[in-house]
């Protein structure tokens, strides 16, 4: 039987947050699913920035750019006691409460409502989703799944409200949940092996299309230590290139959309397999579409030929993972890159065309026991090399290699409020590398040329 099944996007609720091409890709990844079992699909998105109801109150749409990327409704609320102690205005991002309320009233005859998360820090924004719909929907089970519900599990169940927490990838566990409840077989099982087999995410459920995600892979074949890729996918797997150029056409005959943010953890990885095939056969088809890649790259695969393919085929936002120059610290926490690998794939990206702030190079700051004086020693190779430095706060990770001394480090408990995961925080600051550095460091950089990260 087709069951009436709503999918949320909750809140961010934040100090700060700016919508780097953000879509929960995950849970519409789902919603094709249960689609094709067959489901009738609905989405309230408490993101959406152009929400017809928050227009209906004379507010104005958020500044938005042509690439896709801007900025979100928000409103001041109250901070949650664990952060009274700051004098930052704290933020929920995205549509008012009552706009939730007024959407819900419209579904009261959904069979089950699936909420989404994403940071483990913005939990406050899920669980005031989950009282919203609880209040609104009360008769009807709700389902929490996602980052946050991987990463902090037994936090979630515990105080999320939700009647039910699953943790990991959804597409399997959500089928086996439907049949739990309704007792129904499920007419198509994906398989796991084959991203190809899966559903295409049910985009058509987003309002105003501007950009879209997408993913070529699940998971990584690198472990560093303060990553949670192998705990969120615990295999990588890839598509077929063709495949994912196939479902880049879809969308660009569809929507006419031709901006295009990935969300893989690991695109650039033996480039052979995916990233210089896909980008042939998109100018194969000439294709016109502007990619962008606030997610690090791995610059390691940068090769002449592929500094070429990016430039001629519409790479605009590259952002790579470097982390740091200092050696130990790049062996201590899995050897991803190494600084001669960055001086060559910088060079290699500008014979190909692209300037130097064009090339931005995340550096990750404030991890247990950095100094600024590492951090520096980074900032000032990154620039020698001729790209352009980004700070990146250090998050940490539960189940993380690098947990453990995390918690040891930190001046705050983060084993029992992941609130203090928050990397703005700089939740693993010492007094080698103080709040009062990382301020400098930061005025230093957007002095220079405006250089931020992506928090
Ligand atoms: C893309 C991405 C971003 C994008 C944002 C995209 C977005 N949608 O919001 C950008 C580049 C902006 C970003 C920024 C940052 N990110 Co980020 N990001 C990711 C990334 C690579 C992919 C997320 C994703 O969409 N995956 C693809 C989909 C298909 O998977 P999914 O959402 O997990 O969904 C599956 C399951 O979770 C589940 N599921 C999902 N929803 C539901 C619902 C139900 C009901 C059920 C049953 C199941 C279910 O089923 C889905 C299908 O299998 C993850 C790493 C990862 N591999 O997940 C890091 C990750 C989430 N980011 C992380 C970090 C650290 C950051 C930064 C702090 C980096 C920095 N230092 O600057 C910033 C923070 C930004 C901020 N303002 O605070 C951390 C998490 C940190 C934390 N404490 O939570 C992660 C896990 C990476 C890591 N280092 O380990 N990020
Ligand atoms: S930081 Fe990047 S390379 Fe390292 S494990 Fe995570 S996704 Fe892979």
């Amino acid at each position: 039987m087709s069951r009436k099944i709503l999918l949320i996007n909750p809140w961010i609720n934040d100090f700060a947050a700016y919508d780097f091409w953000i879509k929960p890709l995950g849970l519409l990844y789902l919603g094709g699913l249960l689609r094709k079992n067959n489901h009738q699909v609905h989405f309230i998105d408490c993101l959406d920035p152009y929400h017809p109801l928050m227009m209906r109150k004379g507010l104005k749409i958020p500044r938005r750019y042509s690439s896709g990327d801007g900025k979100f409704f928000r409103q001041v609320i109250p901070k949650p006691d664990a952060l009274k102690m700051y004098s930052r205005d704290y933020h929920r991002y995205g549509i008012l409460p009552e706009i939730l309320s007024a959407e819900l009233k419209k579904h009261r005859d959904a069979d089950i409502v699936l909420v989404t998360s994403m940071m483990t820090y913005w939990y406050p924004g899920v669980f005031e989703a989950i009282r919203i719909i609880k209040e609104e929907l009360s008769q009807t089970p709700t389902v929490l799944g996602g980052i946050y519900a991987t990463l902090c599990y037994q936090h979630a169940v515990n105080f999320s409200g939700a009647d039910y927490v699953i943790a990991g990838a959804g597409e399997k566990k959500i089928l086996q949940l439907l049949q739990k409840i309704f007792n129904e077989e499920p007419l198509f099982i994906p398989d796991e092996d084959d991203l190809d087999s899966y559903p295409y995410p049910a985009f058509d459920l987003i309002k105003k299309i501007t950009h879209l995600p997408l993913i070529s892979s699940r998971g990584c074949p690198f472990r560093c230590s303060y990553c949670s890729s192998h705990i969120l996918n615990d295999k990588f797997r890839r598509r077929n290139p063709v495949k994912v150029v196939d479902e880049i056409e879809r969308w660009q005959n569809k929507y006419g959309v031709n901006n295009f943010c990935f969300y893989d953890d690991a695109l650039l990885v033996n480039p052979g397999e995916m990233i210089a095939p896909l980008l042939k056969e998109i100018k194969k088809r000439n294709l016109s579409c502007h990619f962008h890649c606030p997610n690090g790259l791995h610059l390691r695969e940068v090769t002449e030929e592929l500094g070429k393919l990016f430039y001629s085929s519409g790479f605009k936002t590259i952002r790579f993972g470097f982390e740091t120059s200092n050696l130990s610290r790049q062996q201590q926490t899995g050897g991803k890159v190494k600084n001669e690998e960055l001086r060559l794939a910088v060079n290699r990206l500008k014979n190909a065309g692209y300037k130097t702030d064009e090339i931005g190079v995340y550096l990750l700051c404030g991890m247990p026991g950095q100094s600024a004086g590492e951090i520096t020693e980074s900032i000032e190779f990154v620039k020698k090399c001729g790209a352009k430095p980004m700070l990146a706060e250090y998050s940490p990770i539960p189940g993380t290699e690098m947990w453990n001394e995390a918690v040891d480090c930190s001046p705050f408990d983060i084993q029992k409020e992941p609130l203090y995961h928050n990397n703005s925080l700089l939740p693993c600051r010492n007094n080698e590398f103080s709040f009062n550095d990382y301020t400098k460091l930061k005025k230093k950089l957007k002095n220079n040329s405006g250089v931020g990260g992506v928090a």
